[in-house]
Formats: structure tokens, C-alpha cells, sequence
């Protein structure tokens, strides 16, 4: 952590920071990642199951897809390293700090370890909404009686609340996003940075003079601009926290 406590000497006061998560930090709690060796896409064609193409020609598929991936994220809890994050916003916040935390992750795991200030960039497993009238719905913990569901509204098809490629984000909370990267510290998390537009907020904190860390069990091909601290989420994020606290 010598980086790490360097940088953040360096910098001076903190007192705004952000966490932008990926796939890798939940990969502890035996969740797949989507890219690489056992990714998601490796069993799934992206075409087939994240765009709205695949779900206009197959929407039973794509239903069955993340239908899967909500019963079995269920059965998952938060990891060491949600703790850890969660942890360090109470810390935090309790000084006096701004804290936001923006995940690409759709399974509901940085909420359920404590954590207050999330944006879910990609949206969430939990809901649905209407594809006639945009009426939204949570979804349940056990398993739907039919698939796809449709709405109680108007009985158009329901669709995930989740962002494929090809569709923008939810304009409200990818503004939020942009903002958070006016920041003291990043502290980037278990993903490869490879979809945009949310690879571009890092570049944004570097732009904004933030301390920006990197953490991934592999480098990436942003890895040379940042701190980068090799290591599992799980096990290296406590001692991060801790350090980040020294400085708050
Ligand atoms: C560990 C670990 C451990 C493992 N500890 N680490 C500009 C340039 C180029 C392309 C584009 C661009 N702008 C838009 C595009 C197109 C496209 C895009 O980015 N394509 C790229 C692939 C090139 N983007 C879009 O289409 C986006 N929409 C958009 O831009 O709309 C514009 C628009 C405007 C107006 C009108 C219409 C359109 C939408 C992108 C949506 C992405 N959706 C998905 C699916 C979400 C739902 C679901 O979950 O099914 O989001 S794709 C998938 O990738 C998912 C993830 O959130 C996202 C990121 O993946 P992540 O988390 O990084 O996972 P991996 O597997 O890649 O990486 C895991 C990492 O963890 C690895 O590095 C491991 O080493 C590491 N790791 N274990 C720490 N224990
Ligand atoms: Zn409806």
C-alpha cells in the first residue's frame, strides 16, 4: 500500500470520494464475471441476451437468462470486499466526506451490504419495467410463474430493467455519475473498463486531478494511468480502507 499512502499524502485532504465497481468485486461471492475465462459471454451471445434485438426476436430466452442470474444471486451474499466499500462510507460520511459509489453491477449486492449512496449504472436484476407502457415492477425472490411476465397495467410484456448495449443509460443517474468524478479520490474495482460510457469516467477523475486506484486480480489496458494494487476485492480492500481512512 506504500502507492497507495504516497499518493494519498500527496494529495492533500480528501473530502470527496467515489467507487466505480465492475463484475470482479461480487466474483468472491460466486458470481461470474462476464468477460474472459468462465465469463457469461462465453455461454451466452451478447446479441442473443443483452440487446434489444435478441430480446424482440427471443424474449422467453432472454427472460430465462436473467431469471437465472436473479435466483442465483439470491442465493449469494455480499462479500469482503461490499463490507469493505460500505464500511469506508460510513467512515466517511461520518467525517464530513462525500462518498458515492457507481456500480456497473446489476445484482444488488453493494445495497445489501450497507452501502447508501449506490448508482446502478446498468440498472438491477430486482426490476421491470413495461415495454407498452413503462409502468415499473420489482421482481420477486422466488421464481416467476410465467415467463416473459407481463404488466399488471396495461398486459404489455415486461422487460428487465437493465441496459443493454446499444441503449443509454438512465440519463438522470449517468449524470450523477459524471459528477461524482468531480472527486479527491477514485477507487476503481473489479472490472475491465472495456463498455462505455462508464470507461470514460475514470479519465474524467484523472481530468479533475483526483488520486485514481485501480484494483483487479490483472492489469488493464488503463492500468498505467492509475495506482494499481493487484489483489482479489475481497482480500485487499480492507487494508485500502483502513489506509483511506488514515487520510480522512
Ligand atoms: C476481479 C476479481 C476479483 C475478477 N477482484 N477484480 C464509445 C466507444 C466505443 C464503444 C461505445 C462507445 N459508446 C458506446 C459504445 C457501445 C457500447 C460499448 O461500450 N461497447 C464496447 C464493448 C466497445 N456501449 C453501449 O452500448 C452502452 N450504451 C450506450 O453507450 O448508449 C449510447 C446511446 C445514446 C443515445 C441513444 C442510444 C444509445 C450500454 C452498455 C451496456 C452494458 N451492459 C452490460 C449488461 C448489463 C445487464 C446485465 O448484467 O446483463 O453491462 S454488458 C456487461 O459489461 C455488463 C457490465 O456491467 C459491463 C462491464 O463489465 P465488467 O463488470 O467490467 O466485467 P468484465 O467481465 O469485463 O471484467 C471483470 C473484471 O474483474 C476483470 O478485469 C477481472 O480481471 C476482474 N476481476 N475477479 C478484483 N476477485
Ligand atoms: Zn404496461
Amino acid at each position: 500500500m506504500k502507492n497507495l499512502s504516497s499518493a494519498l499524502r500527496n494529495k492533500g485532504r480528501i473530502s470527496r470520494i467515489a467507487v466505480l465497481t465492475g463484475s470482479g468485486i461480487s466474483a468472491e461471492s460466486g458470481i461470474p464475471t462476464f468477460r474472459g475465462h468462465n465469463g457469461l459471454w462465453m455461454d451466452y451471445r451478447i446479441d442473443d441476451v443483452a440487446t434489444c434485438e435478441g430480446f424482440k426476436k427471443d424474449p422467453g430466452l432472454v427472460w430465462e437468462f436473467y431469471e437465472k442470474r436473479r435466483l442465483e444471486v439470491i442465493k449469494t451474499k455480499p462479500n469482503r470486499g461490499h463490507y469493505a466499500i460500505a464500511d469506508l462510507e460510513e467512515s466517511a460520511v461520518s467525517s464530513g466526506r462525500n462518498f458515492t459509489l457507481c456500480t456497473q453491477n446489476v445484482d444488488g449486492l453493494h445495497k445489501r451490504a450497507g452501502s447508501k449512496n449506490v448508482l446502478e449504472l446498468h440498472g438491477s436484476l430486482f426490476e421491470s419495467f413495461c415495454t407498452k407502457c413503462g409502468k415499473s415492477a420489482g421482481l420477486p425472490e422466488n421464481p416467476l410463474p410465467h415467463l416473459p411476465p407481463k404488466c399488471q397495467e396495461c398486459n404489455g410484456m415486461m422487460r428487465p430493467n437493465v441496459v443493454w448495449f446499444g441503449e443509454p443509460l438512465a440519463q438522470d443517474i449517468i449524470e450523477k455519475a459524471f459528477s461524482s468524478m468531480d472527486c479527491d479520490l477514485l477507487i476503481i474495482v473489479g472490472t475491465s473498463l472495456q463498455v462505455y460510457p462508464v470507461a470514460y469516467l475514470p479519465f474524467l477523475a484523472l481530468k479533475n486531478g483526483a488520486v485514481v486506484i485501480e484494483v483487479n486480480i490483472t492489469a488493464t489496458s488503463a492500468s498505467d494511468y492509475f495506482v494499481f494494487i493487484k489483489g482479489k476485492a475481497g482480500q485487499v480492500m480492507n487494508e485500502i480502507a483502513d489506509t483511506i481512512k488514515g487520510y480522512l
